[in-house]
């Protein structure tokens, strides 16, 4: 028996690759996933993968600050902290007309979803009037449609689903335990609060987190098994590679080793297989290579475009050409729906 701890390898892999969804992932059997051999690893996450998604194609979404700056909650990693000085300017929640031309103009670069996303510690309620007509008007263009606004209530999650919001995206981050050296401003419970609210209210999950804050190798494990033991997995899963900002707390920060990334992105896929698993901030800093290495390991969105919220992305040349040379295509508006059915993959 070829074990690490307490874990049969053996029986493990060949659960993985042809078991259903499991809510009830130990931590041990996720160490042991991170510690398999690389080729090992990402050949399971290239099986699982494959069941449930079509192999050559990655959702092409993107992302718009409605609401830059200016927030009141000191994550460690943001410049659109109030608390750090990052030169990033508070503004005013944008209108309208500026957000509908954005998404017209993503649909026209080739995006299936648009995220919205507000440095709020939690919407207003005449705020939330304002984006609700935004997720209307959006999601009539046929778009799908994604917004982080902050901790929410079960009365503005259900205000945002009757507005016609597909996902909720609200990042458990790390792992529990390194959860209070990143935020002290909001709780995880909060968090669990909000996704609680969120599902309650019909809304998809979007959930996952960022890695490269000087976490432990444990931490990446247990941010992955809280997300992987929720009531329900998350239905998206974004995992964002610190992006360092001057003046923020993490800056100058000793960057992740990129296999260990993949190896992240490949239990992500592995311990929640029917999910989308979204290579999100990072690509910037990231080689060709490297992103390659996430797609075979089973990442299959990412964000196009010049700009994340506030930080530097890959622009639509560069993306075109690395999807050129990879063979993949962007995943179709209708088949984004069907992550859950192994039909997607025939
Ligand atoms: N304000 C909302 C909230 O946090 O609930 C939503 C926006 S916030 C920017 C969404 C996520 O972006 C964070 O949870 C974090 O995982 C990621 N993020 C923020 N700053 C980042 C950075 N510098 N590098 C990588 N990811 C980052
Ligand atoms: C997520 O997990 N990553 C995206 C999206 N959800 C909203 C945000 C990345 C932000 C990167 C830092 C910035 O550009 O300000
Ligand atoms: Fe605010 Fe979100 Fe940035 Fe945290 S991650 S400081 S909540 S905008």
């Amino acid at each position: 028996m070829t074990a690490v701890g307490l874990v049969d390898i053996s029986s493990l892999t060949a659960r993985c690759a042809s078991a259903e969804p499991r809510h009830d992932w130990s931590r041990a059997e996720i160490d042991a996933l991170f510690a398999l051999p690389f080729n090992d690893l990402i050949f399971l996450a290239q099986q699982v993968h494959r069941r449930h998604f079509a192999a050559n194609e990655v959702q092409m979404s993107t992302l718009l600050s409605i609401k830059t700056g200016g927030c009141p909650e000191d994550c460690a990693y943001c410049p659109q902290s109030a608390s750090f000085e990052t030169g990033v300017k508070a503004e005013k929640l944008m209108g309208l007309d500026e957000t509908l031309t954005a998404a017209r103009e993503a649909k026209a670069a080739g995006a299936s979803r648009f995220c919205m996303g507000a440095a709020w510690r939690s919407p207003k309620d005449r705020d939330l009037d304002k984006v609700c007509a935004m997720i209307a008007e959006v999601k009539a263009l046929g778009l799908e449609t994604c917004a982080t606004l902050g901790m929410l209530s079960p009365e503005q999650a259900r205000r945002l689903g009757e507005a016609g919001l597909d996902y909720y995206n609200h990042n458990l981050d790390t792992s529990p335990e390194h959860y209070g050296a990143i935020i002290t401003t909001r709780t995880y419970q909060d968090r669990l609060d909000t996704l609680g609210n969120v599902r309650a209210a019909g809304l998809k999950v979007c959930c996952g987190g960022i890695v490269g804050l000087g976490e432990k190798a444990e931490d990446r494990v247990g941010l992955l098994h809280s997300l992987a033991t929720l009531p329900a997995h998350p239905d998206s899963v974004p995992i964002n590679m610190l992006v360092q900002v001057e003046g923020t707390p993490l800056d100058g920060q000793a960057p992740l080793d990129g296999i260990d990334f993949v190896r992240t992105i490949a239990v992500a896929r592995i311990v929640m297989p029917a999910s989308m698993v979204r290579l999100s901030a990072g690509r910037e800093q990231m080689s060709e290579e490297l992103q390659a290495l996430c797609f075979l390991a089973g990442a299959n969105s990412i964000f196009l475009g010049e700009k994340l919220l506030t930080t530097k992305n890959p622009g639509q040349d560069r993306d075109a050409t690395l999807m050129a040379k990879l063979g993949i295509t962007a995943m179709p508006h209708t088949t984004v729906e069907v992550g859950g059915s192994a039909e997607a993959a025939e």
